[in-house]
């Protein structure tokens, strides 16, 4: 059986000695035939109580004055002696789940639970997986699926190559791993899971139809008694490969009936089912721009059948020219989502909801926040952020990525009050400017696979958790998320040993960071992987990732004066910052701006010591928590100890690649040497 993640045993004996009760009040019944009743069995290890004068925490369903339907509040009651009840009420039983969850996690962290009352910041709250059929996971660095494959080897398998196995039943069945999962998604306030894949491929395409559906339909009860709907990634192209039809055209009546008839299939399977998830007209994914139609045409046509059953349709904004030619200086990748979607805006149905990625590019250790956030004022929007470590480590590297994902909610669209309500901070207007707010949110791509810790490496257990109270929480800060995750992972670890994992996870990103590419210049990794250094691994490629390193200076220049003109797709005071080299921020200038290897930063470092200075920190640092691990030996379970060791040591070699190839690179093209007379490899 998989190590629990953070809901284990110790926290459960946090919470023991307590007799639930459960009364919804819209039925009257006591216990209430919850779906959700097998799960707070399982939090305390036992039934609810039926007798409420037993009880000492009473969940009450539906008496609530909350707007919200995730809404809940704790409060004490004192009854006679020293006998305290804790009341937890909810306007549904998802709600009074989060309540239960909360009151655990505040047990645990020593919080008071008097009185206390919370709603989500964020409505959609959702979990993307890229699980493909055959069990393999794109971008996936903790083992197979948990949904696909039955393979007998839980190595790692590069999903391009790895074969289908035809006619084979595609699903795990490991029902018992899923609903641990569902009970793990539910109490960080997950609310909804895309099962598989964007990238479509082979039986993937089959889901949304009989007789895989019935299977879906199986894992989709399991999540739905935790309060997750359940949504698929579909193939634009399926009215063709699935249906015979000689088009996909989504203006066409034929192809739309067919999608209409495959709505109402899978509702009859999944009467809660949350919709579709579509990456269309992107990297060689097929979509509407084939039949001369654009997005909000393919997005409308989905989105009226499915509609009619209370689900919703979300279209990927990541789409761009992936055939760029390297000497083209003309396109620039970072504009496509903006040029793609910012003529639609306004054009898209009420419950279609558009998923952009949160920088321009693709989840690099620092990018800018893409301009389409805070631009679109009638699109229904979510923010796109990838908890895998695709360009963050593997899970090999230790990398807690809240502090990055936390700068990116908080930056200041500086779009106009009058629209916002005065705030411009990207938590605050994905609701706000969301025409249909229920229909916004925020997704990640999950981290999770058949590993035994689940996620790889234990430490990314934290972003997994910290993505779900970010969703929650918009105002919880990346320390507090991380007192939280250690306090309930790690709960006998003492001051000491809690200390030293708490410094290690938090300098994690800026380390990584530190010796990866430089100033927000972005990739140099090695191609495909996405592992590795290889400074010009992506320079004279398809991709739009380049870094124009030459003898005299290095970056990309994105002024509207001098280069791509992106600046000018941010509003209009972020237009400026971006547009002045003077006023971009050190960490993104040459994400902005192309600079001689002399330019001063405001850090007082040139450019070239800076790159030299932060590469020898970065390998440096790794050093540091090697040494910071060792005395957590012994405070923590030996098998969690041991396999943050392991891969410490790979990270420490991964490290060491980064500092010696960046730094060598840099000096073989300014010929300028290190102020510190460093190593160098010249
Ligand atoms: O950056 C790319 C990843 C692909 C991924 C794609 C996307 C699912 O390397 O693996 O495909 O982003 O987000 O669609």
């Amino acid at each position: 059986m998989a190590d629990a993640m953070w809901l284990t045993g110790p926290v459960i004996r946090a919470a023991a000695g307590s007799h639930v009760f459960c009364v919804d009040n819209a039925t009257g019944e006591t216990p209430v035939s919850l779906r959700l009743r097998g799960e707070i069995v399982d939090v305390f290890g036992r039934p609810l109580v039926s007798d409420p004068a037993a009880a000492d925490v009473v969940l009450s369903i539906g008496r609530t004055s909350f707007d919200s339907d995730d809404a809940f509040r704790i409060r004490e009651e004192r009854g006679g002696g020293d006998g305290v009840r804790t009341f937890i009420e909810g306007n549904t039983a998802a709600a009074a789940l989060y309540g239960l969850y909360a009151w655990v996690r505040r047990i645990a962290a020593g919080q008071s639970c008097a009185d206390y009352e919370s709603a989500p910041q964020q409505s959609l709250r959702m979990i993307d997986h890229w699980d493909q059929v055959d069990g393999s996971v794109e971008r996936g660095y903790a083992g197979e699926s948990i949904f696909f494959g039955d393979l007998d080897s839980n190595e790692h398998i590069d999903y391009r190559y790895f074969p289908a196995r035809p006619g084979a039943d595609p699903f795990r069945g490991d029902m018992a791993r899923i609903e641990a999962y569902a009970r793990m998604l539910a109490s960080v306030g997950v609310n909804a899971l895309a099962l598989n894949n964007v990238n479509v491929r082979g039986r993937a395409a089959d889901l949304m139809v009989q007789p895989l559906l019935g299977r879906v339909a199986q894992i989709a009860r399991v999540f739905s008694g935790f309060g997750i709907k359940l949504f698929l990634a579909i193939n634009f192209a399926a009215p063709k490969k699935l249906g015979g039809l000689s088009t996909a055209d989504p203006l066409d009546p034929a192809v739309r009936a067919w999608w209409s008839d495959v709505i109402d299939g899978i509702y009859e399977a999944i009467p809660d089912f949350g919709g579709f998830l579509v990456k269309a007209d992107a990297e060689g994914e097929p979509g509407p721009m084939q039949y001369g139609r654009d997005h909000k045409d393919g997005a409308n046509m989905l989105a009226e059948p499915m509609g009619r059953h209370g689900g919703i349709v979300i279209w990927r904004a990541f789409v761009y020219n992936c055939k760029q030619d390297w000497r083209d200086r003309s396109t620039d990748r970072a504009k496509a989502a903006f040029e793609n979607f910012m003529p639609l805006d306004g054009q898209f149905a009420d419950n279609v909801v558009l998923q952009v990625k949160f920088g321009p590019m693709d989840f690099q250790v620092r990018e800018p926040l893409t301009p389409l956030i805070g631009a679109l004022e009638h699109t229904n929007l979510m923010v796109e952020f990838q908890i895998t470590a695709e360009y963050l480590g593997h899970q090999i590297d230790v990398n807690y990525v809240l502090p990055q994902w936390l700068s990116m909610t908080g930056f200041d669209t500086k779009a106009p009050a009058e629209l916002t309500g005065g705030d411009g901070r990207v938590r605050a207007i994905v609701p706000a400017l969301s025409p249909n707010p229920r229909c916004s949110g925020y997704a990640g791509v999950a981290n999770v696979g058949m590993d035994k810790n689940w996620t790889g490496n234990k430490l990314a257990q934290a972003n997994l958790y910290g993505f779900g109270r970010m969703c929650w929480d918009g105002e919880a800060t990346a320390e507090s998320i991380l007192d939280e995750w250690l306090a309930l992972t790690f709960p006998e670890a003492g001051e000491a040993a809690t200390k030293a994992i708490r410094g290690i996870m938090l300098t994690s990103n800026r380390t990584y960071e530190n010796y990866c590419a430089p100033l927000g210049v972005g990739f140099m990794v090695v191609p495909g992987v996405h592992y590795g250094v290889s400074v010009n691994g992506y320079e004279y490629d398809r991709w739009g990732t380049y870094h124009f390193a030459d003898r005299d200076g290095v970056g990309v220049d994105r002024t509207v004066a001098t280069g791509s003109g992106y600046t000018a797709q941010y509003r209009p005071d972020n237009a400026a910052m971006y547009e002045d080299v003077d006023t971009t921020p050190d960490e993104l200038l040459l994400f902005f701006h192309h600079v001689p290897y002399g330019h001063v930063l405001k850090s007082g470092k040139t450019v070239i010591q800076h790159i030299y200075d932060t590469h020898f920190a970065g390998a440096a640092a790794v050093d540091g928590y090697i040494e910071a691990w060792d005395s957590v030996r012994g405070s923590i379970g030996e098998a969690d100890w041991a396999n943050v060791a392991e891969r410490l040591q790979r990270q420490r070699e991964n490290a060491i690649a980064w500092r010696d190839q960046i730094n060598t690179y840099f000096y073989r093209m300014s010929g300028v040497p290190d102020e510190h007379g460093r190593t160098i490899y010249a």
